[in-house]
């Protein structure tokens, strides 16, 4: 299947961005693409280019360089990125608004994630997140069993993390910790998404700020999700996060359920851990589809000129 499309996958701003790095989400983009059942082939690109602390016309002064040299590379039948870490709606946008200014063509077709305002899709926004619970649901639903009053944790607070969040509450799960790269914050009452969204999508601010307001909350400076006693963790930050000790510590604290949202954050150990205990366990390639599934919805929708209900 995945020869037949062109290349789909997403763009990495990030210090940890390596050729190795883009390597292996290529190649795990290839395998999660042919699962969709849609026309895409695999591909991932991105840059060790840290956003953190930027300005927003330093992101978008970067956005348009990389476009300049990226144009030639990309097309609506050749290859269509999307965003990853770092590189959300307002990346995409900056990438956007270059290519048209380079090119002279309002190419609808040649990236996704775009802002529904100018050919986005519906959904988009949360697929990744919501699909990561959907799967979890799923495989509980096999072992007879529910989201429903489950303990959970999620690290990460970036897109995926926060759709993921939003959909376990929604199935009534309790999520009591997220986490950044500097720390963990620990919410015994359940995590707060509101305040979440407002911190993390519109101040763009750091997690700790969780606490101004939240006084009862725990901000663990450079504490993982794992360090949380849960029945399900939800890994949506980055790859190799889980690690054979945080495996042992979920374990231990009664853990019984990992599901991917991000791609490959369980390290080997933790996988040779969770098959000897019988962790029930949700491969990112499966698990985190739901994204780039959405965004070859948004290739028709764009193809056709049209918008799809949510
Ligand atoms: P975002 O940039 O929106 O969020 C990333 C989150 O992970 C942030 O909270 C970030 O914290 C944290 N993080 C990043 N790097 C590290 C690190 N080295 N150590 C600890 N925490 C880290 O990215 P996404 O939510 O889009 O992506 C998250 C994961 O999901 C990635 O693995 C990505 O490949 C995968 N994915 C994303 C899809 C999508 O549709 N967006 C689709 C499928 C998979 P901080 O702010 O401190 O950097
Ligand atoms: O890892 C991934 O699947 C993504 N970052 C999303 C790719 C996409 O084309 O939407």
């Amino acid at each position: 299947n995945s020869a037949l499309g062109p290349h789909k996958g997403g763009l990495r701003f990030h210090p940890t961005v390596s050729l190795d790095v883009i390597k292996f989400l290529a190649y795990e983009q290839v395998f999660k693409n042919s699962l969709t059942g849609l026309q895409i082939g695999g591909g991932k690109g991105g840059s060790d280019f840290n956003p953190r602390g930027r300005s927003d016309r330093e992101i978008m002064r970067f956005c348009q360089s990389f476009m300049t040299n990226l144009y030639r590379h990309i097309g609506s039948s050749t290859d269509v990125p999307a965003g990853d870490i770092g590189v959300s709606g307002r990346e995409i946008g900056y990438l956007f608004g270059q290519y048209k200014r380079i090119t002279g063509k309002y190419e609808l077709g040649v990236l996704t994630g775009k802002d529904i305002s100018w050919g986005g899709s519906l959904a988009r926004v949360e697929a990744t997140g919501y699909g990561c619970v959907y799967f979890a649901q799923e495989i509980l639903k096999e072992a007879g069993d529910e989201l429903k009053g489950k303990r959970c944790v999620v690290s990460g607070s970036g897109n995926v993390a926060i759709y993921a969040i939003e959909k376990l509450q929604e199935f009534g799960a309790v999520v009591v910790a997220c986490s950044d790269s500097d720390g963990t914050i620990y919410d015994p009452k359940g995590l707060d998404l509101k305040l979440l969204q407002e911190i993390k999508e519109v101040r763009r601010e750091r997690l700790y700020k969780y606490k101004d307001t939240h006084s009862h909350a725990e901000y663990r400076k450079g504490s993982k999700v794992y360090d949380v006693e849960c029945e399900c963790a939800f890994p949506c930050a980055t790859q190799n996060e889980l690690t054979g000790e945080d495996a042992q510590k979920f374990v231990a604290g009664g853990g019984r359920l990992v599901c991917e949202g991000a791609n490959m954050p369980t390290a080997p150990e933790a996988l040779t851990l969770f098959r000897e205990k019988n962790v029930l366990f949700g491969p990112g390639k499966a698990a985190n589809a739901g994204g780039v599934a959405v965004s070859a919805l948004e290739m028709q929708q764009n193809a056709g000129w049209g918008t799809w209900t949510f």
